[in-house]
């Protein structure tokens, strides 16, 4: 999906990685294309200025020397960082990739690598609110395993994330709303979920 991104908006796309893992290993265990390797892989077509990491405190010391010199490279604070970057993005086509370790595992367990010091479900969202209005083009949610959460917080986590980048960036929602509202009417009682849909505008 990134690549495909970048062949539309070339140069002028922004890619927003959050992570607790850099993903700028050349390869992991041999492999080229590994998840531990895919930001590598990403700037080396998409131009390494033009990726910006938040939330990354892990990786190895080659990682982090790469990311410092290379991309625009945010460690462990998410909100305060992406304010920092925005006069770097505001005006640019933006694609935000999520890693859902990038929330600390007492919110998100259900995932591959999981990593202590990760910020809060209300951090991120708190990250794609600042993003709303800006030209997101292209979201993704990534390592959710929910074999790995017995309660199931972890993919509950990453639908409210997917929810929120559908609310705040692909949907016209003044047009949403009116559509509900017609919806709504031609009934004698909302649905729970219209009246939940409304209440979020
Ligand atoms: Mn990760």
């Amino acid at each position: 999906m990134i690549r495909q991104a970048h062949k539309k908006y070339k140069d002028d796309l922004a890619l927003l990685h959050f992570d607790a893992h850099a993903d700028l290993r050349v390869d992991y265990l041999g492999q080229i294309n590994s998840h531990a390797s895919v930001i590598r892989r990403c700037g080396e077509f998409l131009g390494w200025r033009n990726i910006f990491q938040f939330g990354i405190r892990s990786g190895t010391k080659d990682e982090f020397e790469w990311g410092k010199a290379h991309t625009n490279f945010y460690p462990f604070e998410i909100v305060p960082s992406l304010v920092e970057a925005l006069p770097k993005i505001d005006k640019r086509p933006i694609y935000i990739t999520i890693d859902i370790d990038v929330l600390d595992p007492a919110y998100a367990c259900g995932t591959g690598t999981p990593e202590p010091g990760g910020c809060s479900p209300g951090e991120l969202i708190k990250a794609l609110g600042i993003l709303r209005n800006l030209n997101v083009i292209g979201m993704d949610v990534v390592e959710v395993s929910p074999i790995y959460d017995s309660s199931d917080r972890t993919p509950i986590l990453a639908a409210k994330i997917v929810r929120e980048g559908i609310l705040s960036f692909l949907l016209d929602l003044k047009s949403w709303y009116s559509d509900f509202i017609n919806i709504a009417t031609q009934r004698t009682e909302p649905t729970l979920g219209i009246r939940y849909f409304i209440s979020n505008i």
